[in-house]
């Protein structure tokens, strides 16, 4: 087992990229289901830096393709920061979101991390959704449906281009999984750039544990992980606390084994927790459920035949 680094947890409220309002409570609701005490149980040296600032969400339609584009830079640059600091102190960041178009700023300050460090970046993608839209497809202009897109240099400069030049990531360095619902124009750019997606019909042929077997292939004993969880992976009968709810997702066992095995692989250095929407919650389910699955991916296990 490896001696984990400290943890700083970083709130970040705003539902402005998202198509419901609410996830902007999410890191509050996070806290309250017990975030920093699980891992504080476990050993662990956790700090919570409280809620970054940002923008209110104007709830204006799109512009040009976008929703509220200004104020999805404005957040991004700041959660850029805040993760980078993080990661400059040798700690491990966990994002409080807050709506999935926040992962742009958190993966491109992770991006940027890996390459001062000489380390390679693998992030897993845990969604319903491929988040793989662009301005001319999108079906809402809703910016948490593009970040995969953007971290892979399709979008708006002012997101492509967060960290420098772009793009932030290749293609070949992600990993989709819970994949369900993906818009037609989004499938026609996902099949073009190869992304490597683990759909949910493919959970259902080969089980979970190959699943993660493929998807943790290969990584190297200096390789960076970097987990994107948006709660909508999950099924929602388990997990009703989410804007785009998409049945037929991994069951509470799946995903537990998800999480163990990221665990076993030692090699989780960052984590973004995404699109809780206490609005839609019912008496804090969803963030409790994700408080225990986060348990397991920092190590907890039921195992006994070890
Ligand atoms: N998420 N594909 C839909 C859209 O509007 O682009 C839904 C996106 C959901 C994004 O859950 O992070
Ligand atoms: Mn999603
Ligand atoms: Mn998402
Ligand atoms: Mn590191």
């Amino acid at each position: 087992m490896q001696k984990l680094p400290p943890i700083s947890l970083v709130g970040v409220p705003t539902d402005i990229g998202a198509g419901h309002r609410g996830a902007s409570m999410g890191p509050e609701a996070l806290r309250v289901a017990g975030i920093g005490e699980a891992l504080a149980a476990r050993g662990l040296d956790v700090v919570d830096r409280g809620n970054l600032n940002g923008p209110f969400n104007p709830w204006q339609p799109p512009v040009d393709g976008y929703r509220h584009l200004p104020a999805v830079v404005a957040w991004n640059r700041t959660v850029m920061q805040a993760v980078g600091t993080e990661l400059a102190h040798g700690r491990v960041p966990i994002l409080l979101g807050g709506d999935h178009c926040l992962a742009i700023g958190s993966i491109t300050a992770v991006a940027r991390h890996c390459r001062e460090q000489g380390k390679r970046l693998t992030v897993l993608w845990l969604d319903a959704h491929a988040d793989f839209n662009t301005s001319t497809v999108t079906p809402s202009g809703n910016i948490h449906g593009m970040p995969v897109a953007c971290l892979c240099g399709f979008g708006p400069h002012e997101l492509t281009e967060l960290g420098g030049s772009a793009p932030t990531l290749t293609p070949d360095r992600i990993r989709q999984i819970g994949i369900r619902s993906v818009d037609a124009g989004e499938k026609k750019l996902v099949h073009d750039v190869g992304l490597d997606i683990y759909d949910m019909r493919y959970i259902d042929e080969v089980g979970m544990r190959r699943v993660m077997e493929e998807a943790l292939l290969n990584l190297g004993a200096d390789d960076h992980l970097h987990v994107s969880f948006d709660i909508d992976f999950l099924d929602p009968a388990i997990a009703p606390g989410v804007g785009t709810t998409i049945p037929g997702g991994p069951t509470y066992r799946e995903a537990q084994l998800c999480m163990e095995m990221i665990a076993d692989s030692g090699r989780l250095g960052s984590l973004d927790i995404m699109e809780l929407n206490p609005a839609l919650d019912v008496r804090n389910q969803t963030a409790l459920l994700t408080v225990d699955l986060v348990e397991s991916l920092f190590g907890k296990s039921t195992l006994m035949r070890d």
